[in-house]
């Protein structure tokens, strides 16, 4: 009894305990159906295990995304810029009207969270990983460039974007709206940027401010452009309000 005692309390701690981590990506993954959870978990892994997290290139998550893809949702894609909160306010009521990326499989899995590995270790860390600036290729940083990317790529008729009127810099070239998604706006995909400014009470931008001139710059030929400054409150309105038309939203 005592041997069977031992070897059952050896055997559970031996196996590795299913993390919190992919705990919550499994579980997340498992709200889309039609996917192999579980393979996607180990696809993901690949990227990053047994590496020095600052060692992670964007390249490594094609593998995932290739698993994965993104389908476009023509007419429907929604890109933002430090609007993240009022965007997903937003979307998570009217998935009728745009798709974020962090509607999608792998972009909502992966919301929030932080992850890297360690040489010599087939481990997820979700503490002591470097920050977003810290080091250039480090898993999370280059898991979201990578999937932005991608999700760029698919991008198709009007797309639209929610910039923030309450920053100095609505078109900041280190973020990732202007220094991966807009570069990929294909015109032969795209026909029309439709952005979208949210002015809250003490804006000091709207859509005159100079820096949408780098963005008008920046388009491929043949895409159109417009701005439209809207107030926070209607975008919440439209959010609270399903009768509301996508299209009379703003
Ligand atoms: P963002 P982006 N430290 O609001 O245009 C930690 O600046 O870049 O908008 N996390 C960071 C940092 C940082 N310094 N900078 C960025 N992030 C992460 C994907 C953080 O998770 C969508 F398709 C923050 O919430 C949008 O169109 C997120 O990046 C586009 O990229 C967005 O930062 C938004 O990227």
């Amino acid at each position: 009894i005592v041997i069977v005692i031992i070897a059952v309390v050896l055997g559970l701690t031996l196996r590795q305990n299913k993390s919190e981590f992919e705990s919550t990506f499994l579980s997340r993954c498992e709200k889309f159906n039609q996917y192999d959870c579980k393979k996607l978990w180990g696809v993901f892994q690949q990227a990053y295990v047994d590496k020095d997290p600052c060692k992670v290139l964007v390249e490594a998550y094609n593998p995932l995304i290739a698993a994965a893809p993104f389908k476009p949702q023509c007419n429907k894609t929604m890109f933002w810029s430090k609007t993240k909160d009022v965007v997903h306010g937003f979307t998570d009521k009217r998935k009728d009207c745009f798709v974020t990326l962090e509607d999608t499989l792998l972009g909502s899995v992966l919301d929030g969270l932080t992850w890297c590995g360690k040489e010599g270790s087939k481990d997820t860390f979700t503490s002591g990983c470097p920050g977003w600036s810290e080091c250039e290729n480090n898993p999370v940083r280059s898991f979201w460039i990578c999937a932005s990317a991608a999700f760029a790529d698919v991008a198709c008729g009007d797309v639209t974007a929610m910039l923030n009127g309450s920053i100095n810099t609505p078109f900041n070239p280190t973020s990732i709206f202007a220094s991966v998604e807009v570069p990929r706006f294909n015109a032969s995909r795209v026909k029309k940027l439709n952005v979208v400014m949210v002015i809250q009470k003490n804006n000091i931008s709207n859509c005159n401010h100079s820096s949408l001139k780098n963005l008008t710059q920046a388009l491929d030929t043949g895409i159109t452009y417009s701005c439209k400054d809207v107030s926070e409150s209607r975008i919440q309105e439209c959010g609270a309000k399903p009768e509301i038309a996508c299209g009379a939203c703003w």
